[in-house]
């Protein structure tokens, strides 16, 4: 469609007139941001057909990543640079009186998840494309994404995030490929030809209707699919019948209610309602994708047992494990397998990552639920429970406890992680600590049961999305330097290692993260009204708001360098811009009062003249993918310091270390495995280690209460918290915060590291006033980040687990 600059702008300014009636003069960013939206969806739709004809005719084995959230972010800018055309369209664009950035900024963030594991999604998305596998998203086309979060007064308010209000350029709706999801009904069994029948009736049945986006790769690489699910109300006899019956207002209302199945992500599951409505959710996308892989299937003619070769399901933490039993009863109810055959078969397809340590966070549905809502799929559920149990009782005789933690059922609930560890056949963990916790803490007993079905991937990220196009300069200078391999093998960036000491590349690494700082200290004036001084060392913690993430540590450690400050105003200190940025569950009290704090100690710290010079405290509303993308390449150090053996991995960690950002952090998650490449000298470590925090859990010897009562300077910041002081927020005291510190002793360690934090600030402040040695560690960090692109997790996924090969071009 265009090659050059010239044919760019010609097309382009053809297209603003034929779609949309407009001339170059009136055209909106917005109205020019479509129009590019659209020429791009249409550049790669040729190289999308030719990917899917590829796949076909070399009936390549596909692999499908399951996921509940894809983390998408923005996808213009991405494209552009996968497709090779930055320098063509922001030239063209150019001339034409654009900005590319500007139509950058017009597109909706898509925010269909809450943080790393639906990142990690969408960074393998990408890795899958570029590396040329056969690879694919299954998710759901979430109406509204994670809220959009808004500051008032101090606290977290949260409104939809409309992000389909303008429609959405790169995506496809495919009504031919819907497919019928069953709800409710019971089962109804018979025998026919000497075999069981299990026929489902009385069923609500409802459409599943897939839009397809493109995933487009680095390069001469394959464009796969990301194909996420919508749920509509089908208008068949059933419809017709309940408007005619009930009215057509009552049908409407019914629709509505289906829709809300794919409405937003996460419904607050501490009601009936909402949990019942998450379990719907699950269902209706491992159905969908489920028949859907079938369906493509069936087009091989094969038999069923040959499943495995031409498919690898891969479920992104427990939320799609019902695709284990889903697949299971369609092949026994609709293609006839006996059960043997139809377990082997979803057994040797699936395989499942693990995402966390936090036993809340291990689902488990009411099995009376699932019993009522999936009738048929329960029945499953309940004989692989009954077969699995039967077997350990054999390995296991009288070992009665052993086996009922292993249960898939007990009591009156269904345990997913210990389904979806039986029906895989592969776990893995995502970094190397969170994997052995997982096999000695976690799911020991299914560790010490099947041991060779573990293996650690530790996480990884995209390094075009998160260097190469977040930060341009940086890519400019890395490349200059030892060339463009590393572009298409993150590991060459190991090359670096010998400009650690050149002054004059360290020179000029600082000049870009210096320009980087002051374009977000531009942003941040912009946005939120607020001068921030870009020679300060800027300290960021962004990520989810949680207890183990402890943004509550950072902020009362920034308490207490504000009471040194004001009893010490002489000292010399490292000018500072602490930066937050999160968003906390809509229903998770005790994160929102840490945001309130948060803002109540940034009201003060940046009102006091006696101080403002040395220490500013923001925090920046509604972190996003978009939003992370300018903050981190301008980051200098980057917080890390969740309490250890909680993090699982972390991405963030990650993403700061290849933008050249030192990491202050405990070892916890991947953070392990940066200090084992880099060392303690280019990181600030402090902290209780893993096995100290499991070991105070277990031995109950942590009393928080002692941490207050010994310490002058905890004592000082939580009685600011308790008593009216300049903290206070309309004179209250932040109960929830106290009641979590000392009446649940601080079941984060928040208390008992803050000692040990404080000390490892202070190693930063010193490091920080000697520029040539901040450098080395800033280049030595970049250096050792090509270790953690997603290209490298997801080759190693590919061979290890879904055993398959990149493809070649047809
Ligand atoms: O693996 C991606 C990401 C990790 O980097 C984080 O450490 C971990 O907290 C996150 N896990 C979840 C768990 N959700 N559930 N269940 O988001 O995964």
């Amino acid at each position: 469609m265009f090659n050059n600059k010239e044919a760019f702008k010609q097309v382009f300014t053809e297209l603003l007139v034929s779609r949309l009636g407009k001339g170059l003069e009136e055209a909106t960013a917005e109205d020019a941001y479509k129009i590019l939206g659209g020429m791009i969806r249409e550049f790669v739709g040729n190289q999308w057909a030719a990917s899917n004809r590829t796949y076909r005719d070399t009936q390549q084995k596909q692999v499908y990543y399951f996921s509940m959230e894809f983390l998408i972010g923005r996808l213009l800018g991405a494209n552009l640079l996968n497709l090779g055309l930055l320098d063509i369209v922001r030239g063209g664009l150019k001339e034409l009186g654009w900005e590319l950035e500007e139509l950058e900024e017009q597109e909706p963030d898509a925010g269909l998840g809450n943080g790393g594991l639906g990142r990690l999604a969408a960074c393998f998305l990408d890795s899958l494309a570029s590396l040329s596998y056969a690879g694919h998203g299954c998710g759901i086309r979430y109406r509204y994404g994670l809220f959009e979060q808004r500051i008032m007064d101090g606290e977290q308010v949260e409104l939809p995030d409309n992000w389909l209000r303008d429609g959405n350029v790169w995506e496809e709706r495919r009504a031919d490929k819907a497919v019928e999801i069953s709800f409710w009904g019971r089962v109804e069994i018979s025998e026919r030809d000497g075999k069981t029948v299990f026929n489902t009736v009385e069923d609500e049945r409802i459409l599943a209707v897939p839009y397809d986006m493109p995933v487009i790769g680095y390069g001469e690489s394959q464009v796969n699919t990301l194909r996420l699910w919508s749920a509509e109300a089908t208008v068949d006899s059933a419809a017709i019948r309940l408007s005619r019956q009930s009215g057509y207002y009552r049908y409407l209302e019914y629709a509505r209610q289906v829709e809300s199945i794919s409405e937003f992500l996460y419904p607050d599951d501490k009601s009936y309602e909402g949990k019942l409505l998450r379990l719907k959710q699950q269902y209706f996308l491992c159905s969908a994708g489920v028949q859907s892989i079938l369906r493509t299937f069936d087009k091989l003619r094969l038999p069923y047992r040959e499943l495995p070769e031409h498919a690898a399901i891969h479920i992104n933490d427990t939320h799609p494990t019902l695709v284990i039993p889903e697949l299971i009863r369609i092949l026994i109810d609709d293609k006839g397998l006996g059960w043997d055959e139809a377990w082997e078969v979803a057994h040797r397809t699936v395989s499942y990552t693990n995402h966390t340590l936090m036993s809340e966070a291990l689902e488990k549905w009411p099995a009376g639920m699932v019993r009522e809502l999936l009738p048929r799929v329960y029945m499953i559920i309940e004989e692989l429970n009954k077969r699995f149990c039967g077997m350990l009782l054999d390995r296991y005789p009288g070992q009665m406890e052993r086996i009922s933690e292993l249960a898939i059922i007990e009591g009156d609930q269904i345990r997913m992680a210990n389904l979806a560890a039986w029906g895989s056949y592969h776990i893995n963990g995502v970094a190397g600590l969170h994997t052995e916790l997982l096999k000695t803490d976690v799911m020991k007993p299914h560790y010490e049961l099947y041991p060779e079905r573990f293996s650690n991937k530790t996480n990884g990220i995209t390094h075009r999305r998160w260097l190469i196009h977040s930060n341009p300069g940086l890519t400019r200078l890395i490349s200059s330097a030892i060339g463009t391999e590393w572009i298409t093998d993150p590991f060459a960036l190991r090359e670096l290692e010998a400009y650690k000491r050149d002054a004059s590349f360290q020179e000029r690494l600082m000049r870009i993260k210096q320009d980087n700082k002051r374009r977000l200290a531009d942003f941040i004036a912009a946005r939120q009204g607020v001068r921030v001084d870009p020679d300060s060392l800027f300290d960021v913690h962004v990520k989810r708001l949680h207890g183990y993430k402890r943004q509550l540590l950072n902020i009362l450690r920034v308490m207490h360098d504000y009471n040194e400050m004001k009893e010490r105003p002489t000292v010399a200190r490292v000018p500072r811009t602490v930066i937050f940025g999160a968003k906390a569950a809509p229903g998770y009290d005790l994160a929102k009062s840490i945001i309130q704090l948060i803002h109540a100690v940034a009201d003060v710290i940046n009102r006091d003249p006696e101080v403002n010079d040395k220490l500013r405290v923001l925090f920046l509303e509604n972190y996003s993918v978009s939003l992370a993308e300018k903050i981190i390449p301008a980051a200098d150090l980057s917080e890390q310091i969740s309490t250890a053996g909680k993090e699982a991995s972390g991405t963030g960690n990650m993403k700061f270390m290849m933008n050249g950002a030192l990491t202050i952090g405990t070892l916890d998650g991947a953070n392990v495995e940066m200090y084992r490449m880099i060392g303690e000298e280019h990181m600030f470590l402090f902290g209780l280690r893993a096995e100290e925090v499991l070991e105070l859990s277990r031995s109950g010897g942590y009393f928080a209460r002692g941490c207050y009562d010994q310490d002058v300077r905890i004592a000082r910041v939580l009685d600011q918290l308790a008593y009216p002081s300049p903290f206070s927020r309309h004179g209250r005291p932040f109960g929830r915060i106290l009641q979590a510190l000392l009446d649940h002793n601080d079941e984060y360690f928040v208390l008992k590291d803050f000692h040990a934090y404080v000390a490892a600030q202070a190693a930063v402040d010193k490091a920080y006033v000697n520029p040539r040695r901040w450098a080395e560690s800033a280049v030595v960090n970049i250096a050792h980040s090509g270790r953690f692109s997603s290209d490298c997790t997801i080759a190693r996924y590919a061979s290890e687990i879904w055993r398959v090969r990149p493809v070649k071009k047809g």
